[in-house]
C-alpha cells in the first residue's frame, strides 16, 4: 500500500499538506475527510488519526497526525529540495521558527477570524456579540504586524530568496481569513508582494486549485448533517470561541 494523505482542502494545515506533496510530485492517494459531513469523527477515520483532526498520514503501516510532522516527514522521506527545509544550520532555525511561533499567532487567530465570520452563522442560532470578532480582529492585526517586522522584514520570503515551509505554513493560513471576507493584504503592500512571490513559487494553478475549496465554499453547510454531529461539531465551534 503507497502513500495514503487524508485531507478536506477547507483546512489551512490540509491545504500545506496537499500543496507540498502536489508540488513535489510526491504520489499519494487524496482520502478526502469532508469535515462538514462529520467524517473525521468516524471510527474508521480514528484508525488513522485518534484525535479526529486532519491532515492525516498513512505510508504503509504508519500513521501521522500534525501537519508540520507531516511535512517534515514528507520534506525528509523524499528528499525536497533543500530551500524547503535548508539543511544550513541557520536558516533551518529560520524555519523552525516560525513553525514554532505560528501555533499560537497567525495560526490561532487566522482560525479564531474565520470560525467567527464564516462557521459561527451556519452552526450557531444565535450571532455572537459584535466585541468577539473586534477582539479577534484586534489580535490578528497584531499578529500581522510581527509577521511583517519580525518574519518577513525587507527580504523576498521568510529565510530570504527562496520558498521554504515556512512560507507554504503561512500562506494558507492567511488565506483562511482572506476566505471569510477579512483581506489581510489590503492596505499591506509588503505582504501583498510576498503573497504574489510564494503564489509564484508554488505555481498559481496549484494555488488556486488548493484554495478554491474555501474561496468558491460548496461544501460549508449543515444540511446533510445528522444531528447528533452537528451538536458535536458546534459544541467544539463553542469550545474554541470561548
Ligand atoms: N495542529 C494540527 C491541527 C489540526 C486541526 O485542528 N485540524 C482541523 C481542521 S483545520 C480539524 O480537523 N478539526 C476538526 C475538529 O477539531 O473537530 C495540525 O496542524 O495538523
Amino acid at each position: 500500500m503507497g502513500l495514503e494523505l487524508y485531507l478536506d482542502l477547507v483546512s489551512q494545515p490540509c491545504r500545506s499538506v496537499y500543496i507540498f506533496a502536489k508540488k513535489n510530485g510526491i504520489p499519494f492517494e487524496f482520502k478526502h475527510v469532508l469535515l462538514f459531513k462529520g467524517q473525521h469523527k468516524t471510527e474508521e477515520f480514528a484508525k488513522v488519526n485518534v484525535l479526529g483532526k486532519v491532515p492525516a498520514l498513512k505510508d504503509a503501516d504508519f500513521t501521522l497526525s500534525e501537519s508540520i510532522a507531516i511535512l517534515l516527514y514528507l520534506a525528509r522521506k523524499f528528499k525536497t529540495p533543500d530551500h524547503w527545509y535548508p539543511s544550513d544550520l541557520q536558516k533551518r532555525a529560520r524555519v523552525d521558527e516560525y513553525l514554532s511561533w505560528q501555533h499560537v499567532a497567525t495560526r490561532l487567530c487566522g482560525t479564531k477570524v474565520f470560525l467567527i465570520k464564516a462557521l459561527a452563522p451556519i452552526f450557531l442560532d444565535e450571532p455572537l456579540p459584535p466585541a468577539k470578532l473586534n477582539g479577534a480582529l484586534e489580535d490578528l492585526n497584531g499578529v500581522l504586524k510581527q509577521f511583517e517586522e519580525k518574519f518577513l522584514q525587507d527580504r523576498p520570503f521568510i529565510v530570504g530568496n527562496e520558498i521554504s515551509l515556512a512560507d507554504l505554513v503561512a500562506i494558507v493560513e492567511l488565506m483562511q481569513p482572506v476566505a471569510a471576507g477579512c483581506d489581510v493584504f489590503e492596505g499591506r503592500p509588503k505582504m501583498a508582494a510576498w503573497r504574489r512571490r510564494v503564489e509564484e513559487a508554488i505555481g498559481k494553478d496549484l494555488f488556486l486549485e488548493a484554495h478554491e475549496p474555501i474561496l468558491k465554499p460548496k461544501d460549508m453547510t449543515t444540511e446533510s448533517l445528522p444531528p447528533e454531529v452537528k451538536e458535536q461539531l458546534k459544541q467544539s465551534l463553542l469550545k474554541y470561541l470561548k
